[in-house]
């Protein structure tokens, strides 16, 4: 509301457009864009649009203003997201969370840090040591987790290649007392291939860049990303923006601060060189049977594996298997299985060390020795970071996932967004007219049901016995889904010209249409690791290597349970994540991307409105209006217009504060405007607060005046 009289500045929210279209919408996004003005509220939800400029307003100053005020006091921010997440769980003890979305490069990673860098600004105002000791390891896991977990891609040099869900907890007193963090289906791909133009994970470059000599050669690498397979096919080992040496030194110390031992960050590294050996490896076929060429690399693999030679030769070149008749035999890999079985280990290495890595922060920020009888009731703020939707070129598998989790996110927005609204009316005492909106539940089925959904239809292509290729697959498909509306393929329609024949689907998102290739589905769903290489690891002389590694304990003829599927376990993870997210108070980070090029100056209308829609912030805006655009506890309220009107200012008479409230609305003309709950009066439009705003902003000179006057005892 402060920022209603910088008018030039746009509409400080959303619900105070004159007409919420798609144009007024843009406009004030743009005005608002080009002034330096990156935050929009609608309501308490938060629109960001990238700066892509270093911007002077998260400074401590900032911090203070925004720290313990009401949300519509200062302009839109993050921080006043994060303070009313924090106020909400410290004032009324309730669990909440902020939920961060929008596509890749819009902001999202970059608003978290913010939200939790102002979140430990503000707490442990008594600087006790085990509070800030917590703080600084929350605070460092994102340089390490970023260093592992990003990558230069083409839409974003820093992109997180995972998704990222941190709960910190805190104590009766409002202090972080320490958290959790789940992390969710890692890009493992980019390990063995990255596109043109991108990179692989940070952490191999910062290693290979940032390592001393002697570590390098203990690794037994070089210095030079280019000489790696795994390194360089993006043909980008440098970035403009990714000061790898530098990086190295701050994860390094980061590691230390959190805890990490130095032998586990040897373990950390003599993995990372394992898997760029292991990408140098070259099969070649020999009378029948694959070989390897050269020998070096087989020995420094397994040295740093803490494996035997012969061992790691063989697990590279055959596989075991178990007859029917419970015989063992070994069966020589065809080079293209070498290959094949090389690339699983390579990013199944560095999946579980990502995932030992999340753990092992855990186990030091896990709260421990919390007495609720003592400690009063341990409360919560979730901060989700997730891959926002994707629409590429070539989508597959993982771009599959990912938006089927947009689509769990959307229904969740809208859920909570409009139960929010009704529950709060009803507890108010105030009738509620249902508001219509797309619900995507229908699209949310179509890729998760039981039975019928498109998970499941892979999964059982995938527990078929013998070959089921994908083409097959897609045909199930056609058979099972072909009468969905958000369904299509080139076989049922055949005259669509845009897919390939029977590779391609689509699927009717709440976003957009998105055609996936079917290409590799079956195989990434599968995810198979030779059991060879799952034994040999856990075999390893190095403890650290060897706990990652668990499922390796079962020797072959014990294995006889299949693993879930990949996007079985992430739809679990994606239903535990929606479960976790409902059960608290959600504030709504919305962050846009303003044009594809990286420039601050650039608002691109088409990028933009794309965006806004696939969001739902037009819905969001419409809902926000339909009921009650502003509401405002009694006394705030009168506070605040208080000088509007004689029979309140300076102090009123009346019995309540609802009273000296029904006073003002009475002397403006607003009666049939407003709706009056039991501790909040409700404004239908924004107008109203608008004409409020005005009349206060002009009243104010005069005031100031009149009080100098008093003060100088000139009156
Ligand atoms: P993302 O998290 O939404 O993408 P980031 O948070 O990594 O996007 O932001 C991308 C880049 O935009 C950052 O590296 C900054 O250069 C710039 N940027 C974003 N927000 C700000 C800000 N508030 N101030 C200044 N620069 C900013 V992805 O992880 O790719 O979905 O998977
Ligand atoms: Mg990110």
């Amino acid at each position: 509301m402060a920022e209603l009289e910088g008018l030039h500045f746009g509409k400080s929210d959303f619900v105070l457009l004159d007409e919420v279209t798609m144009e007024q919408f843009l406009e004030n996004l743009k005005l608002r864009f080009e002034e330096g003005r990156i935050y929009t509220f609608i309501g308490e939800v938060v629109v960001s649009v990238n700066p892509y400029r270093q911007m002077d307003i998260y400074g401590n100053d900032v911090i203070e203003a925004y720290r313990g005020r009401e949300l519509y006091e200062n302009p839109p921010h993050l921080y006043a997201v994060a303070d009313a997440a924090y106020k909400a769980m410290k004032r009324r003890a309730k669990d909440t969370c902020i939920v961060i979305s929008g596509e890749s490069g819009a902001g999202k990673t970059e608003a978290s840090k913010y939200i939790m860098q102002y979140i430990a600004a503000i707490t442990n105002p008594s600087q006790r040591q085990e509070v800030e000791s917590v703080k600084s390891v929350l605070l460092k896991s994102n340089c390490v987790l970023e260093a592992f977990g990003n990558a230069k891609t083409n839409r974003n040099d820093n992109s997180s290649r995972f998704g990222k869900y941190m709960d910190i907890n805190f104590n009766f007193n409002g202090d972080p007392t320490g958290g959790h963090i789940n992390n969710y289906l890692l890009e493992k791909s980019r390990v063995v291939q990255q596109q043109e133009g991108e990179r692989n994970f940070h952490s191999f470059y910062q290693l290979l860049r940032g390592g001393s000599e002697d570590l390098l050669k203990s690794l037994h690498l070089n210095k030079d990303p280019t000489d790696y397979t795994y390194t360089s096919q993006g043909a980008v080992a440098m970035t403009a923006s990714t000061d790898d040496r530098s990086h190295h030194r701050a994860v390094m110390s980061a590691l230390k601060v959190i805890g990490f031992s130095q032998e586990e960050i040897n373990s950390i590294y003599k993995i990372l060189a394992t898997i760029l050996h292991l990408g140098n490896l070259k099969f070649e076929n020999e009378a029948e049977n694959v070989q390897l060429v050269g020998g070096d690399l087989v020995m420094h693999i397994s040295e740093l594996t803490g494996t035997e030679v012969e061992s790691m030769r063989k697990a590279l070149l055959y596989r075991t298997v178990a007859t029917g008749g419970g015989e063992v035999i070994e069966k020589g890999h065809s080079e293209q299985e070498a290959s094949y079985g090389r690339e699983a280990l390579a990013k199944a290495l560095y999946e579980r060390l990502f995932g030992w890595i999340v753990g092992r922060i855990n186990s030091v920020i896990e709260v421990k020795n919390y007495n609720p009888a003592l400690h009063g009731k341990n409360t919560v703020i979730g901060v989700l970071d997730i891959y926002g939707f994707e629409i590429f070129d070539n989508n597959s598998f993982e771009q599959f996932c990912i938006n089927y989790c947009n689509e769990k996110l959307q229904q969740l927005f809208i859920e909570l967004i409009l139960r929010q609204e009704q529950d709060e009316y009803q507890r108010e005492g105030i009738t509620w007219q249902h508001i219509e909106y797309f619900n995507n539940q229908i699209i949310v089925d179509l890729v998760e049901q039981p039975h019928k959904g498109i998970i499941s239809i892979l999964d059982d292509a995938c527990l078929t016995v013998g070959k089921v290729t994908d083409s097959a697959c897609l045909d199930s498909m056609n058979d099972k889904l072909g009468h969905h509306p958000h369904f299509t393929s080139r076989k049922l329609t055949p005259t669509d010209k845009t897919m390939e024949f029977n590779r391609h689907f689509r699927i009717r998102h709440y976003a957009g249409d998105v055609m996936y290739s079917v290409e590799g589905f079956l195989d990434k769903n599968k995810d198979p690791l030779f059991q060879d290489f799952k034994r040999l690891m856990f075999n390893s002389s190095d403890p650290i290597l060897k706990e990652m590694w668990p499922d390796g304990k079962l020797s072959i003829t014990e294995v006889t349970k299949r693993p879930l599927t990949a996007a079985t376990l992430f739809k679990n993870s994606i239903i535990a994540l929606v479960d976790k997210l409902a059960c608290k108070e959600p504030y709504y980070v919305r962050c846009v991307k303003p044009n594809e090029v990286k420039s601050p100056m650039l608002f691109d209308d088409a990028r933009c409105q794309h965006q806004v829609a696939y969001l739902g912030l037009l819905e969001n805006v419409h809902v926000r209006r339909a009921g009650f655009a502003y509401r405002q506890p009694y006394d705030r309220f009168l506070q605040r217009y208080k000088m509007t009107c004689e029979y309140t200012w300076p102090n009123h008479l009346m019995g309540s504060d609802r009273e000296a409230v029904e006073a003002i609305v009475l002397q403006h003309n607003f009666e049939g405007d407003v709706a009056y709950g039991h501790t909040k009066l409700f404004v239908r439009t924004p107008r109203t607060l608008f004409t409020l705003e005005q009349e206060r902003t002009a009243l104010i000179p005069i005031l100031v005046l009149f009080l100098q006057k008093v003060w100088r005892g000139a009156l």
